[in-house]
């Protein structure tokens, strides 16, 4: 039996239970790992570190590293549902075992190596891939990679922790490997809603209308005569503790909450039923804390993970429903939900991804996201990926899919990184993932800037508002600036649009050398 260094929750257990009528293909992940070949596209399961395989990744790896060291090519093109963890991606990477990979990625040895030019990232809307695959657009697949929770006595198979790109995958590759992993529970049957959207150009609705809506079956039907293999695992998820809320992000959190009382005081929302979206990382955790105080009741979340703060929003009975692609909970958290997903299979919906991030019924329901960034420029473009203009952070992710077809959008960060050397709010953003047409409140430590029904000269006030104050001054005088040229819907000199980054990159700081 293969094995993981990361926690174990139970014995080894014997997984014939699981295995429905496989039981012949069952091997190890060497052995399984034989089926991927160098110059394969592989389709793994797997979205912001759960539900990824868990065996195979390293097994590919050694076989890549054997390859290497025989003097031969080992490089795959490797596509997910989203982001993994250092024992899929990671171990890939290092191994130099990839050669592409897409849609999102967050491993820091893989950014590295996207960064440094020795691996190829393509990062796109995680809405949009499933499609893509289905289509064609990325060729043929030659294998799949699926975490199961269980194969049914059909044949058929119950996910884990995410669905992200199940259906696609399965459907393209020529091969299909499983991981049964013994350490999900096996009460997460029953959580999954898995609907296939017809091929083009037999399209129809998406029969969603609420939140809780389901509409398709609780397993994934399987082409058995492409099962090659089947590995047993006993493995965690990622699951990366969150960081305690600290004084910024309680700050960026109650700015949030004001707002969206107010919104309820114009009448445009209301305490009871909003649904919310609500990208990764500490910002949005500390937004969640904060909707336990508040006034706001029966609330939904139509997002793409679901976080340790919506199982405290169900447990305290404020959120009823949460629909999403995958988990992404903490080591506790996981644990929670490994003894209780019973329970909270009442309250969550885990979806394909094509559906749980899709413009279609993301507009219909009408919810308020909210994402991170890395810089928005003074007029409302948002960069959320590309440290100056070319350094890779993580992906759109879902971002793009949320803020465009959003009822409301916002985008909650910091003012500055890196102890005040950046500033979240520059003249001009170096890469632009959201443009000013899409933005509509931008949210710091600092305040509020609702760019709603504004023209571009009329947001500069109030974004510059949110800055933090070192870079007000500075922000102001740029504006300034850009205004004494001769066209000025939407003030740039071009000349020192970029000075913000370039002093980053000269001095370490976006202050300059005054500093
Ligand atoms: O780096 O850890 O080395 O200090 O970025 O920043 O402030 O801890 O915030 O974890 O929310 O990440 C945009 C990256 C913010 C994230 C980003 C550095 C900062 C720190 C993390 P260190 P924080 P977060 C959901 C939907 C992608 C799109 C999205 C993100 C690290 O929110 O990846 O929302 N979003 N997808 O110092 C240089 C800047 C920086 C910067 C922050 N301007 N320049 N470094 N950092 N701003 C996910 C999915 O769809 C799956």
């Amino acid at each position: 039996m293969w094995a993981t260094a990361g926690r174990f929750y139970k014995e080894v257990i014997n997984l014939s239970d699981r295995i429905g009528n496989y039981k012949d293909l069952v091997m190890s992940a060497e052995d399984a790992a034989k089926f991927v070949n160098h110059g394969d596209r592989v389709g793994i399961s797997g979205f912001t570190g759960a539900g990824y395989p868990k065996a195979l990744p390293t097994a590919i790896a050694e076989k890549a590293k054997a390859a290497h060291a025989a003097g031969e090519e080992f490089k795959i093109d490797l596509l997910s549902g989203a982001s993994t963890a250092p024992d899929c991606d990671g171990v890939l990477a290092e191994a130099d075992a990839l050669r592409f990979r897409s849609p999102y990625n967050s491993d820091p040895t893989l950014r590295n190596k996207a960064n440094a030019g020795d691996i190829l990232y393509q990062d796109i809307h995680l809405s949009h891939i499933g499609q893509q695959v289905e289509q064609g657009f990325y060729g043929d697949f030659q294998v799949a990679i699926i975490e199961v929770v269980r194969i049914l006595e059909n044949g058929n198979i119950v996910p884990s922790s995410a669905v992200g790109n199940n259906l696609e995958f399965i459907a393209a590759a020529d091969k299909i490997i499983l991981e049964v992993n013994s350490w999900q529970s096996e009460n997460l049957e029953g959580m999954h809603d898995i609907y296939k959207i017809e091929k083009l150009p037999n399209r129809q609705p998406i029969p969603i209308t609420e939140v809780e809506d389901r509409i398709g079956e609780t397993f994934i039907e399987l082409p058995s005569e492409k099962v090659v293999a089947v590995v047993e695992t006993n493995a965690p998820d990622r699951n990366a503790p969150f960081k305690e809320p600290d004084e910024v992000s309680e700050k960026i959190a109650a700015n949030f909450i004001h707002f969206l009382e107010g919104e309820v005081e114009a009448g445009r929302m209301s305490y009871d039923r909003f649904v919310m979206q609500s990208g990764v990382g500490n910002v949005p955790n500390a937004v969640m804390a904060g909707l336990l105080d508040s006034k706001f009741e029966n609330i939904k979340a139509y997002t793409e993970v679901i976080q340790d703060g919506m199982l405290d929003l169900i447990d305290a009975g404020k959120m009823t429903v949460a629909s999403a692609t995958s988990f992404a909970l903490s080591p506790e958290y996981a644990d929670k939900m490994n003894d209780e997903a019973e329970r909270y299979a009442k309250h969550i919906i885990l979806r394909p991804q094509q559906v749980s991030n899709h413009p279609e019924v993301i507009r219909r329901i009408g919810l308020v996201s909210s994402n991170g960034m890395i810089e928005a420029d003074i007029y409302g473009n948002i960069n959320s990926t590309n440290v100056g203009g070319s350094r890779i952070m993580n992906g759109t992710g879902g971002s793009g899919d949320f803020t465009r077809n959003g009822y409301i959008t916002t985008f909650v960060s910091p003012s500055v990184a890196k102890d005040g050397a950046i500033s979240a709010i520059v003249p001009f953003a170096s890469h632009v993932d959201h443009t000013e047409h899409d933005t509509m409140v931008i949210i710091t430590e600092y305040g509020v800037a609702d760019l709603r029904g504004l023209a571009p000269r009329e947001r500069v006030e109030r974004i510059i508002a949110v800055a933090h104050p070192d870079y007000r001054p500075m922000l102001e005088e740029y504006f300034n600036r850009a205004m004494e040229q001769k066209f000025v819907h939407t003030p740039h000199d071009l000349a020192t649009a970029f000075e913000f980054q370039r002093n980053f990159e000269e001095f370490g700081d976006m202050r300059g050398e005054q500093k």
